[in-house]
């Protein structure tokens, strides 16, 4: 498919409350949009990259380099590869998954719009709405968090999961359980915030029948999460750490991953979370779709990943006013705590062009 041009947009987005985690505050969504333009058709991708790199190694600005400077004169070089043939094309270049997933996610989306195909039916998706679970970031008291988990409750959002860290673990997790039962579905997530000498601290979060706990340890730490794995009860899943299809294929081998979450962006892409979810339903690991605070664009290309079967747990595919009051596409909506899959060719999902020049802060256009 010939690429005649490629649009770098940045916009800045704020966020309806800030959403804290163990490794900072987040305010605003700052984001890199990419717009692949061929002769046929245009498609979107989205960068899930935050503005800092302290969810991964990656970050906005650097991933407009790494775009500008290498991704792009290998794609154009190659004269206008297909979606299936980027990560190929994309290999000799280390690391930067999340910059080639935008990449990957605008040429996919021209593909099947060109061809009249929705993503979710590409994917051989089986479900036209997924459950939706919600990230409840870490609260300033244990009173305001329980206040923000009986809001979402209300929604109706079928899966709550507590951002946790040192010092915002157990306390939280008994609170919510004794004030909303031990019927909800909860599950917590550390980002990396432990180390393996927590492994006792972790342990007293047993009682509380958990779904899970996300990324206790490094994201190298795959011995530490197998051996965590062995000493507390709560089943350990890995994000950070599941970085493709190889690294979910040896922590799984490890034991290092009794669930996996699959973010498209961490692993280069939708086509790789594919897999990822493949290795997993054949090892009988169970995997869920995570998210990155996506746009209406990202969102709905999460929504036709998690509506594939072998994500059988709720993801973190929550509505758009989970974190914007005003999405740069039409809202996605709580429906019974569910979110209905895009069926528009693509992704699905367009942008409203007011609201996204109002939010662009930057824009670069680039020919072959
Ligand atoms: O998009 O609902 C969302 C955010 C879900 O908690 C979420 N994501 O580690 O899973 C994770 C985090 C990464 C982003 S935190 C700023
Ligand atoms: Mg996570």
């Amino acid at each position: 498919m010939k690429l005649s041009a490629v649009e770098l947009r940045r916009i800045s987005l704020p966020l309806v409350a800030p959403f804290r985690t163990s490794f900072g505050t987040e305010t605003t969504k700052d984001a890199l949009l990419i717009r692949a333009v061929t002769p046929d058709s245009e498609g979107w991708g989205e960068c899930v990259a935050m503005d800092a790199p302290l969810y991964s190694a990656e970050y906005v600005d650097g991933a407009i380099d790494v775009i500008r400077r290498f991704l792009l004169p290998r794609l154009f070089a190659a004269g206008g590869p297909t979606a299936g043939q980027v990560a190929h094309v994309l290999e000799p270049v280390k690391g930067h998954p999340m910059a080639k997933a935008a990449l990957e996610m605008a040429l996919l989306d021209a593909e099947l719009r060109a061809a009249g195909l929705p993503l979710a039916t590409f994917f051989g998706a089986t479900r036209d709405r997924v459950p939706s679970g919600v990230s409840v970031g870490i609260h300033e008291s244990i009173p305001a968090l329980l206040d923000t988990v009986a809001g979402y409750l209300a929604e109706g959002y079928v899966r709550i999961k507590l951002k946790i860290e040192p010092g915002w673990d157990v306390e939280p997790v008994r609170a919510v359980r004794e004030r909303f039962g031990d019927e909800i579905l909860l599950q917590v997530d550390a980002n990396t915030a432990y180390t393996l000498g927590d492994a006792r601290q972790l342990a007293l979060l047993d009682p509380f029948g958990l779904l899970l706990i996300e990324q206790p340890l490094a994201e190298d730490d795959l011995r530490g999460h197998a051996e965590l794995a062995r000493r507390i009860a709560t089943p350990v899943c890995l994000d950070e750490s599941v970085t493709s299809a190889r690294a979910a294929a040896d922590a799984i081998a490890l034991g290092a991953a009794q669930i996996i979450n699959v973010k498209p962006g961490r692993v280069g892409g939708y086509l790789e979370a594919r897999k990822i979810a493949a290795v997993a339903a054949a090892n009988g690991v169970p995997v869920w779709c995570g998210g990155m605070l996506e746009t209406g664009l990202g969102r709905g290309a999460n929504a036709a990943l998690a509506a594939c079967p072998e994500f059988t747990l709720p993801g973190d595919v929550s509505a758009s006013g989970r974190f914007y009051a005003q999405d740069i596409t039409a809202p996605f909506q709580l429906e019974a705590g569910h979110i209905r899959v895009p069926t528009g060719p693509g992704i699905g999902s367009d942008v409203i062009p007011d609201v996204l020049e109002a939010c662009t802060t930057w824009t670069e256009t680039i020919r072959p």
